[in-house]
Order: structure tokens, then C-alpha cells, then sequence
């Protein structure tokens, strides 16, 4: 079993960190020196760089065939069911027309699994999207509504994608990867297609050369060990296409949702798992503490612990706001720049693809 010091002397020599290594890392309650070793990592790959984009969401549809115990009620419908809604393309056009501002760089699009829309609903989404808003990159669809796509269609996943991609698809969100190992993915999130499968539709995105970010869903029933085999599988993912972005550990909000008994999870296992997942994922260029899952405070504390990136500004998050997490919907770029200043570190306002935006005008 290795030590911190014998990980940290290879962290330093820029050495890959062993399965076990990770679990070890999980185990320390030494969270300042695993911090410290993820914070060197961080520095080495980013410098004093933070970034933040200006972006908004659009959850086009809550319906969902899909029983996950982890959205089922908190935000998910399932067809038919009260509280249920599914935006019109016109009423999608609308809703970004109010969200849209000049400063506005990314439209974040994701839904649940709705059976009554055909595929061109997305195609044509995309199109009327880029229409009015040529300037801003759609980051849409996860791995899970791809896979749901080729079901609709009845095409294959290469189709689906370049379909998309003529459309207007820029990138994809990380979404719906929760945790991948077999034993525990059932147990949160229903009958969601398998990890192999969410691994096998993100490979085949980037062959196609849209890139794609990654998440974690953690703090429910998972064991150590399922949070390192996850981190393994997307590192080994990465070596074979380099088409992710960046990493997103999501920390679990039980509210409202049928795992409600489950506690939340701790500010040290927060700061732990963004810096393990830094260290663990030495070939992704950026991980982001998730201000809306950690709290703006914590997610600052987490630019000292492995992180890079805040995500954006985000106006009406539903997905998480909808299982009760207490953050705010949305920040300023002020509110935003401050408080990675405050961390010490240096804003940098990015797009989507991580390339710096440059601002003539004041802050919007
Ligand atoms: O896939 C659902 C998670 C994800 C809950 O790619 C929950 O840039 C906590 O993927 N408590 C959607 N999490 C959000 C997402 C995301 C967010 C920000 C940026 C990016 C990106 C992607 O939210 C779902 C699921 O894993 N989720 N319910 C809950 N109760």
C-alpha cells in the first residue's frame, strides 16, 4: 500500500496514480496534503487561471421515461404524470430570446427521455437555435439522450451525431454518467443505459470530433472503490480519443428525490473528491467545482484543491434546484470574477471550448 508521501513524491514526478493509489487517497483524512499535492497538479497544467463562462440553460422537456431514483419526482415526470412539460420549439425560441444577452457565449441543452418527440424536434431545435443566436455555442444532449436519439430514429449513432452536428451541435454537456460500476448504477439511476454504454456513446462523439465534458455523481451508496473505478474508466477513455473537455464531480442532493433518507454530503468530502479527481484524471485539461451542487463558498475554497473552472452564470438551473440545493439560480460575472479573485487566482471568461473571451464593453 503506498503512502501519502509515496504518492505525492510521484505526483510530483508527473507519475500516473494507481487504482489503488486513488482508494488510498479516499481513505486519507488528511485532506490539507491531498489538497496540496491536487492544487500543485492544477497549478502545473492551468497556472493561476480560473475560468468562468456566461451561459444559460435550457431544460427543453422534464418528461422521462427513465426511473431514476436520483431525479424521478424531484425534477423528472414520467409521461402523463402532473408537473410534467414539454417547451414547443417556438416556446424553446422564446424562452432563449428573454435568456439571451450580448454577453451570452453558451446555451447548456439537456432534457429527459420524452417518447412523444421525433428526432427532427432536436434537429430543428438546434437549427432555429443557431438561426437567431449564430454567435453561441450549443452545448447539448448528453450521452444518455444520444443513445435515446438512435432508439427514436432507428438509425445508427454515427447518424444521430452528424445529423446534430449539421445542425448546429457545438459540444456535448457531461451529464448522465453518474457512476458507472455495475453493482451500484442501478440502485440510483433505474434502468439509465449502462456505463459501458454512456463510455461507448462518449467515444464515439469524439471520433466523430465533437468534444464532450464528464461527470460524477457522488455521495449516495457508492463505495470508495466505485468513485475510483469511475475516474479509471474516463482516464482510460481519454487516452484513446482526447476528446474531453473537462471533469464535473456532482455532489449528490437527496431532497425531494426517493433517496430523500440520504444525508448530504460533507464539505470535506467535496474538497476530497475535486482533488482526487484532479490528481486521478491527469489527462483532463480542466476539472470545475459546480457552484450550484457545492455553493459559491465552497466552490471557491475548491480553486485551492484541484479546480479550475466554475462553471457559468446560469440562469434557472432546474435539475439540481429541483432536488432542493440551496444555491441561488444564477450569478453576475462581477459576483463571479470576485470570488475568484478573493481565491487569489485570476478570472479568465472563457467559450465553451476553453478559448478566452475578450470584452470591449463593460460587464453585462
Ligand atoms: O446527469 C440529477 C445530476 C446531472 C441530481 O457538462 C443531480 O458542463 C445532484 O450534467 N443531486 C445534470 N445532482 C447536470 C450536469 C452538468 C452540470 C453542469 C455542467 C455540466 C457540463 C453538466 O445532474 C445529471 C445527474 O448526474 N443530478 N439529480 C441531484 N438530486
Amino acid at each position: 500500500m503506498s503512502s501519502i508521501k509515496t504518492i505525492t513524491e510521484k505526483v510530483d514526478a508527473n507519475q500516473r496514480l494507481s487504482f489503488d493509489e486513488g482508494v488510498e487517497l479516499f481513505k486519507s483524512h488528511d485532506i490539507v496534503a491531498v489538497g496540496r499535492m491536487a492544487n500543485r497538479l492544477r497549478e502545473r497544467l492551468n497556472g493561476n487561471k480560473a475560468y468562468y463562462n456566461v451561459n444559460r440553460h435550457i431544460n427543453y422537456t422534464n418528461v422521462c421515461v427513465i426511473d431514476c431514483q436520483l431525479c424521478q419526482g424531484a425534477y423528472a415526470r414520467k409521461p402523463g404524470e402532473d408537473g410534467g412539460y414539454t417547451m414547443l420549439l417556438n416556446d424553446v425560441f422564446r424562452f432563449a430570446e428573454q435568456e439571451y444577452t450580448d454577453s451570452l457565449t453558451e446555451f447548456h441543452i439537456v432534457g429527459g427521455l420524452n417518447p412523444s418527440l421525433p428526432f427532427s424536434y432536436y434537429t430543428d431545435l438546434l437549427k432555429g437555435l443557431k438561426e437567431r443566436f449564430p454567435g453561441v455555442h450549443l452545448k447539448a444532449f448528453t450521452m444518455v439522450e444520444l443513445d435515446f436519439f438512435v432508439k427514436v430514429s432507428k438509425k445508427p449513432l454515427e447518424w444521430v451525431i452528424d445529423e446534430l452536428r449539421n445542425a448546429g451541435l457545438g459540444s456535448c454537456p457531461g451529464g448522465g454518467a453518474e457512476i458507472f460500476a455495475e453493482r451500484v448504477r442501478p440502485l440510483i439511476a433505474g434502468h439509465k443505459i449502462s456505463g459501458a454504454r454512456w463510455l461507448e456513446v462518449a467515444g464515439a462523439v469524439h471520433r466523430a470530433g465533437v468534444r464532450s465534458n464528464a461527470t460524477m455523481l457522488y455521495g449516495h451508496l457508492e463505495t470508495v472503490e466505485e468513485r475510483v473505478d469511475h475516474l479509471v474508466r474516463l482516464r482510460e477513455l481519454q487516452d484513446e480519443t482526447g476528446g474531453f473537455n473537462c471533469f464535473i464531480p456532482l455532489a449528490f442532493h437527496p431532497e425531494h428525490t426517493v433517496l430523500a433518507h440520504l444525508p448530504a454530503t460533507s464539505g470535506m468530502d467535496d474538497l476530497k473528491v475535486i482533488a482526487v479527481s484532479r490528481l486521478m484524471l491527469d489527462n483532463f485539461p480542466h476539472i470545475k467545482a459546480y457552484w450550484v451542487t457545492l455553493t459559491p463558498s465552497l466552490a471557491q475554497i475548491a480553486l485551492k484543491f484541484g479546480a479550475d473552472d466554475l462553471d457559468g452564470t446560469i440562469i434557472e438551473e432546474r435539475i439540481i434546484h429541483g432536488a432542493g440545493t440551496p444555491t441561488s439560480k444564477g450569478m453576475t460575472r462581477t459576483t463571479i470574477e470576485q470570488l475568484i479573485r478573493d481565491a487569489g487566482r485570476e478570472p479568465v471568461e472563457r467559450d465553451t471550448l476553453y478559448n478566452p473571451v475578450q470584452r470591449v464593453s463593460e460587464f453585462v
